[in-house]
């Protein structure tokens, strides 16, 4: 069957089980926009190119499935760098779609010429240009293998012009993709469990640090089978949120510079801590060589260029964490399990009595604190809306004080960290999640970075909710000039905002605010139950910080409390 380069590439991604893309069109791509209208797939027209990569990995997240973005070249391609870099930092399988201008222009500084896969070459799994329609459907199926397949990562398709109005004979492949130069570990060595159970066993004070790729490998249920068969508190990392049930008295809470203090000092006294899925970030371990020093450190991770990357690993274990939690699960029937509770009592006791210690709290005054909108937004959603935050005090607000008892409730961008994230997140969980409730949880400043994408959620009628948290300020580094730089704070106020009620009107969306604690309740009640996109402005203590907080490069366990 013959069939031009345009068609080819609807075909493979209908094969690949793509139903929405997030897009732009441009000239470059004219050709293949006119294909797809007549195709069943669904394209979510955005009003800027980083919205349309944020959408991608929003979609991916709650889908479970590969988020797939298109772009045209030069400016549309470069528009999705940040977002490509966050999806990469994140472990987010995404496949990204570039035009690219005619293959006798490339390298010719032709108009809206980029070398995209250059550029991207650092902060994607992988990338190709494709010269020849005659490669473009093996080229696609490899693509979404490497961005599914062991550690889930973007990857990036430059498609020149006349590749896709070319001709070529189209043969759909099939059976597996095979790759020789690229073959994941998934499944973990049995002797190496053998020793992890070995030293689980032997433990007084163990620990599990739950990360995203206990999510992403959807093994919450057998992490949590695990913890509780050894009794093992588990601290979950910011992208790791849900991975565990907060809710279960075994859990600990988030980890981290902004993590409980329970997590913290747990991490500082156990003897050995069993990481599974994560990176062991800066923002985790604060100083390095105070990390855990008391443990043996066991490493979980698909990735074996992750293992022993930060912190030294006296076991490493390269697998799926899926399939290592099940194997290390079913490796636990032979073992005596019945003396657990017995041992385990010291250190639960430990652990409760630092529980007790320190909270998460803050003083209720007659001004809306932070905090307390996130409490009642919880609290009125049972904790059952999918949240996706921007970055900054808004987001540690959210993963403090919002109960996440299930995985794939919280969308945010941990690696890079990017402002601008949570509303086109959102949009794109809202594709996927089509009857959840999905809120964004944002910052005044951050907010202000992508608010156009309001206008994507009209258009194609995504009803995601916006919570500002509006202290006028660029809140987190705010914070930091008042902690750490004698309260000079320089080019952090944001003088001239617009009105949030307005701009969502301006839209066509409901727009509320709250500027008095008693307040708040109606308009999150409000704001919720409307139908279509709302922003809700909630008018908060405007030097409001964010505590428990290590200082950066400070052991973990040196936090400074409110
Ligand atoms: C694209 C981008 N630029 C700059 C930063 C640095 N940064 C981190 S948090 C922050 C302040 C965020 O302010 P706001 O969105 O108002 O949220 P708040 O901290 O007040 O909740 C800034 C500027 C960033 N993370 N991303």
């Amino acid at each position: 069957m013959k069939l031009s380069g345009a068609e080819i590439l609807l075909k493979m991604l209908e094969s690949e089980g793509v139903d929405s893309i997030f897009g732009y069109p441009g000239g470059v791509l004219i050709g293949l926009y006119d294909e797809m209208a007549k195709s069943n797939i669904r394209h979510y027209l955005v009003r800027h190119e980083q919205g349309a990569v944020h959408a991608a990995d929003g979609y991916a997240r709650i889908s479970g499935k590969v988020g797939v973005c298109l772009v045209t070249s030069g400016p549309g391609a470069t528009n999705t760098v940040t977002g490509i870099a966050s999806a990469y930092c994140d472990s987010i399988p995404m496949v990204v779609l570039t035009g690219q201008v005619p293959t006798n222009l490339i390298g010719n500084d032709a108009f809206q010429e980029v070398d995209i896969v250059g550029i991207t070459r650092p902060c994607t799994k992988h990338n190709y240009l494709v010269k020849d329609v005659n490669e473009l459907a093996d080229t696609i199926r490899e693509a979404f293998h490497i961005a599914r397949s062991g550690r889930p990562g973007p990857v990036l398709i430059d498609l020149p012009k006349d590749v896709l109005a070319g001709t070529a004979n189209f043969k759909q492949p099939k059976g597996p993709v095979t790759m020789r130069s690229y073959n994941p570990t998934v499944t973990p060595n049995t002797k190496q469990l053998t020793k992890v159970i070995k030293e689980l066993m032997k433990a007084k004070k163990p620990l599990i640090m739950a990360g995203g790729g206990i999510i992403s490998s959807n093994a919450s249920q057998a992490l949590t089978d695990f913890a509780r068969k050894l009794q093992i508190p588990v601290t979950t990392t910011l992208m790791g949120l849900g991975a565990f049930p907060g809710s279960d008295d075994l859990s600990l809470g988030m980890i981290g510079m902004h993590g409980t203090y329970r997590a913290n000092m747990s991490t500082g006294d156990c003897d050995v801590l069993l990481g599974v899925g994560v990176r062991f970030d800066d923002r985790v371990t604060g100083k390095t060589d105070t990390f855990a020093s008391q443990a043996k450190i066991i490493h979980v991770d698909i990735d074996p260029t992750s293992i022993r990357k930060n912190v030294p690993v006296s076991i490493p274990v390269v697998g799926d964490c899926k399939a290592t939690l099940d194997k290390l699960n079913e490796l636990l029937t032979g073992e005596n399990l019945t003396e657990i509770p017995e041992k385990r009592a010291p250190w639960l006791k430990c652990i409760a009595e630092w529980k007790a210690a320190q909270r998460l709290a803050y003083d209720q005054t007659d001004v809306i604190k932070p905090q307390y909108v996130v409490e009642r937004l919880c609290k009125i959603t049972e904790g059952k809306a999918i949240i996706s935050t921007e970055v900054g005090q808004n987001q540690m607000w959210a993963a403090q004080f919002y109960d996440f008892d299930q995985p794939n409730r919280f969308v945010t961008s941990g690696g890079l960290g990017v402002m601008g994230f949570g509303l086109p997140a959102a949009i794109g969980a809202q594709v996927a999640a089509p009857n959840d409730l999905v809120v964004d949880v944002a910052g005044d400043g951050s907010i202000q970075m992508n608010i156009q994408e309001l206008g994507t959620a009209m258009q194609h009628k995504l009803p995601v909710k916006v919570v500002i948290l509006n202290n006028g300020y660029l809140g987190m580094v705010r914070q930091w000039q008042e902690l750490f730089f004698g309260k000079r704070y320089c080019a952090t106020q944001m003088d001239v905002q617009p009105d949030f009620v307005k701009l969502a009107e301006a839209y066509g969306a409901t727009g509320l605010r709250a500027t008095k604690p008693e307040e708040v309740d109606e308009v999150l009640k409000k704001g919720l139950a409307a139908e279509g996109p709302v922003i809700m402005d909630f008018v908060v203590e405007r030097e409001e910080c964010v505590y428990p907080m290590v200082p950066a490069g400070a052991p973990i366990t040196e936090m400074l409390l409110v």
